[in-house]
């Protein structure tokens, strides 16, 4: 590990968490286990800055540990563009290894010019268990290039170092797993609990170069503590990418609900009312803002203020779904003026990625625009709708991938499997406590199995409580349910 340049080291680690070159999440890896940390350094190619710092931190400590060599190498392909800089810098010839020999022409494997003998340091960014390295080593020692030292950004600590070892090459790292745990940790970033979890998942997950597992048996899953659903609100806010999914899940925290209230109403009075007897019990009140039809300016201005009174969010479930100008001009404009008074929307992924740049583009330049988020649909609780796997997955890689993350606060799904990253915030409806259809298509769940079986962080409840014959007593027994399911579900 680098010792100089402590600081930069630390702004750095920031940096790189920030631009979702790591998450913590439940991720599937090639080894078979999940793994509770992800990296994916091939984003820093879109951070000039990043790779500035990242390559002149490596040059500094090929310096440091004196690793004089003729040539350098890249494992293809993540560090393909470090090890260039790095050739450039330190004035080092480069060597490129193809991943496959060309089927015409030379059939070389290893381009630029070398002669046996010659020595050449390997550039390598994320380590697990070395087998990259080790494939990379293995071309260039069959054209007789001896490789001794590796500079690599980050070892995940899961037996990297020992494993090419073996094999004559010594490992230097910018980072190892720990420190950007404790990193993070320190500056507040993340909560002691992750670091924990991470921390027993490397500790029983040690890999050999071949794949298998230290001490031969696949470790338990339950080396693996980190799935979304065992962890707390509180450690999850920490984790979110959205400044609203942060917000919701520190309210949740703190007011020690999870209950949304569906306010299926269609006079504005009668939402005020509702609103107001039970704010008390909900974080977020949900409306269908088009079925009002009494609407007026003033009825939103008290419903921000009982919002602001009783510390619960306000949601317009208008689920979008029209081309991205189209829908820019109906979250902003028209009678309701949506994006003025609501910190939450909700939409539908059918149109792709720009659903939600259309919606942030009604943002632009508005002093609001931080303190907006959207819940995508990626299922529904009407029975018979059209959503399927695919539809699922794709809806997933919008809410985690790409620059518009720090829009997304959640997703509306029935179920576990809809998405791992435990920054997003789950949200169900379809609740209510004898589990029953409607008879136009609604399918019930009580509150404890939406909580604990299908994965739900927020569960929304409309005519469970709405049609109580004691409207306060339902939202306080929702609740309550809702919560204590929640408490047991993260109960180690
Ligand atoms: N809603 C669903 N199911 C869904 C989606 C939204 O019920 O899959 I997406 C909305 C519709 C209504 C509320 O506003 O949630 C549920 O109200 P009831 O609890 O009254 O069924």
């Amino acid at each position: 590990m680098v010792t100089k340049n402590a600081d930069q080291m630390k702004a750095l680690a920031l940096k790189l968490f920030e631009i979702n070159a790591f998450k913590f999440g439940d991720f599937k890896m090639k080894v078979g286990i999940n793994s509770p940390v992800y990296f994916d350094l091939r984003v820093i190619v879109s951070y000039p800055d990043v790779m500035k710092t990242v390559s002149e931190l490596l040059v500094a400590h090929i310096k440091e540990l004196q690793l004089s060599s003729k040539h350098v190498c890249g494992v293809p392909y993540t560090a393909l563009p470090l090890a260039t800089i790095v050739s450039v810098q330190q004035h080092t010839p480069m060597l490129v290894r193809r991943k496959e020999a060309k089927d015409y022409g030379t059939k070389k494997l290893i381009e630029g010019i070398y002669h046996a003998g010659d020595t050449c340091l390997i550039v390598e960014d994320v380590v697990t268990s070395g087998s990259s390295i080790l494939d990379t080593v293995r071309d260039l020692k069959s054209e007789g290039i001896v490789c001794t030292d590796a500079v690599v950004v980050v070892d995940r600590e899961q037996g990297g170092v020992a494993n090419i070892a073996k094999h004559g090459v010594r490992m230097h790292s910018l980072f190892t797993l720990s420190f950007l745990l404790n990193t993070l940790h320190e500056e507040g970033r993340i909560e002691r609990e992750t670091v924990d979890a991470v921390a027993k998942y490397i500790a029983a997950v040690q890999i050999n170069s071949d794949g298998s597992f230290v001490g031969g048996d696949k470790p338990h899953e339950a080396a693996n503590e980190f799935s979304r659903t065992k962890l707390t609100y509180e450690s999850r806010a920490n984790l979110a990418k959205s400044p609203l999914a942060k917000r919701l899940f520190n309210l949740m925290a703190t007011k020690k609900t999870n209950l949304c209230l569906a306010a299926d109403l269609t006079k504005a009075d009668a939402i005020l009312d509702m609103a107001d007897k039970c704010g008390p019990y909900i974080c977020l009140l949900k409306t269908h803002v088009d079925i009002v039809e009494d609407f007026t300016e003033s009825f939103i201005v008290n419903l921000k203020a009982l919002s602001a009174r009783h510390n619960f969010l306000l949601l317009e479930d208008r689920k979008f779904a029209d081309i991205g100008n189209t829908v820019a001009l109906q979250y902003g404009k028209g009678i309701y003026k949506i994006s003025d008074w609501a910190d939450l929307v909700t939409a539908h992924t059918l149109p792709g990625r720009s659903i939600v740049q259309g919606l942030k583009a009604a943002l632009d330049g508005n002093d609001v625009a931080k303190e907006r988020g959207v819940f995508l649909l990626a299922e529904m609780s009407a029975n018979g709708n059209l959503i399927d796997e695919k539809y699922k997955e794709n809806s997933n890689k919008i809410a985690t991938e790409g620059g518009d993350v720090d829009f997304v606060t959640g997703v509306v799904c029935q179920s576990t499997g809809c998405f791992a990253f435990p920054g997003l915030i789950q949200l169900t409806p379809g609740v209510k406590i004898d589990e029953s259809v409607d008879k136009l298509g609604q399918q019930y769940n009580t509150p404890e199995h939406v909580i604990k079986e299908r994965g739900a962080d927020i569960g929304v409840v409309g005519r469970g409580i709405l049609q109580a014959a004691n409207v306060e007593k339902a939202a306080l027994t929702y609740s309550d349910r809702l919560w204590a399911a929640y408490e047991e579900r993260v109960a180690k």
